[in-house]
């Protein structure tokens, strides 16, 4: 079996390492320099030549959840594409979205500025029955986050394309419900994935939408937000602060306005790290699963585009 294996990022030694441990029985190459028509491919942000050199492969995995950096275009259509799902992300995802749902519930932004000018000044228990917590998304991480808030209480709403069942979650589906569910989350966290639907999703309009106070955390893709109308929104007052993961250009550019807005609070897209042994360890029962003609989960819909 022959694999081509290529990431943009630095951390292909690591990779190449836990690949061969899984699979000893593989020929792996990097791209450039691979031979033409492996088998596998396994690829982060791959350039579109090497896509386009695929055609005879029997499946090209994504190695994260997100495909939105593949350029479908260029991927032969009969060739499945393929995502990491969980593989220890969703528990990375539940801690920080806990975190910045209770900073926002526990008001602690607010008690570090009283802190700066030396103010002791406690602030009066918010309600907790009409705190809601929305998220858009409701997929492999949504599940997992929504599992994880539920113990502390707060009334819990969701957003999909299909109508989900979730026990405890008040769910909502497809473009005619978007604005009902964005009225009722105090906290809105988004765990869409970047497609031609979702890019730009969140803007001035849907934004408004959220109740006075109302606190975004994006945890998903940067371009699905539109940062002038989220800078905006907070400036004017109608939004009382945004915890950020992701954003249009990683990094993010030192001139960018998010960096010293006294209302964001921003993270290097780190909420949750593509874990390696974990991913690899799924990639590989995944490809003995094809080599044995059986089927597997995480194929992407390439019409949908996650
Ligand atoms: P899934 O594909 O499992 O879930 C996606 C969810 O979004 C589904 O519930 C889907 O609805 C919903 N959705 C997609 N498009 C629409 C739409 N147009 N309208 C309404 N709902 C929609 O993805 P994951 O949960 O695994 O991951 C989500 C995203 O999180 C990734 O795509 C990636 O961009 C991001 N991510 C970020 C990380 C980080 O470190 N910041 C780490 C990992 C992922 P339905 O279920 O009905 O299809
Ligand atoms: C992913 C990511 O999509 O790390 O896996 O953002």
């Amino acid at each position: 079996m022959r694999i081509v294996f290529y990431t943009a990022n630095e951390n292909g030694d690591a990779w190449l390492a836990a690949l061969s441990r899984a699979l000893p029985e593989a020929t792996i190459d990097r791209w450039p320099g691979a031979a033409a028509d492996p088998d596998y491919a396994l690829v982060w942000k791959p350039p579109a030549e090497l896509l386009g050199a695929l055609g005879r492969s029997r499946a090209v995995f994504n190695l994260g959840a997100g495909v939105d950096s593949i350029e479908c275009s260029a991927l032969p259509p009969e060739v499945p594409l393929i995502r990491i799902e969980d593989a220890g992300m969703a528990e990375q995802m539940a801690e920080y979205v806990c975190h910045a749902v209770l900073r926002r519930y526990r008001e602690l932004d607010q008690y570090a500025e009283q802190q700066r000018s030396a103010l002791w000044r406690p602030r009066r228990r918010l309600d907790k029955g009409s705190f809601g917590v929305g998220m858009l998304g409701l997929g492999v991480l949504g599940h997992a986050v929504a599992k994880a808030l539920a113990p502390f209480g707060f009334p819990l709403s969701g957003w999909s394309r299909g109508r989900k069942s979730l026990a405890g979650v008040t769910v909502h589906a497809g473009a005619g419900e978007l604005d009902a569910f964005l009225g009722g989350a105090q906290v809105l966290i988004c765990l869409l994935p970047l497609t031609r639907e979702t890019r730009g999703l969140l803007d001035r309009r849907r934004l408004s939408r959220l109740p006075h106070g109302g606190y975004l955390v994006n945890v998903a893709r940067g371009p699905i937000v539109v940062d002038e109308d989220l800078v905006a929104l907070l400036d004017e007052g109608h939004l009382g602060g945004a915890m950020l993961d992701v954003f249009h250009d990683e990094p993010l550019p030192a001139s960018h306005p998010f960096w010293h807005h006294p209302r964001i609070t921003l993270t290097p897209h780190v909420s949750a790290v593509t874990l390696v042994d974990e991913s690899i360890a799924q990639i590989a029962a995944k490809i003995r699963r094809l080599e044995a003609g059986l089927p597997i989960s995480g194929v992407v819909a390439r019409d949908r585009g996650y």
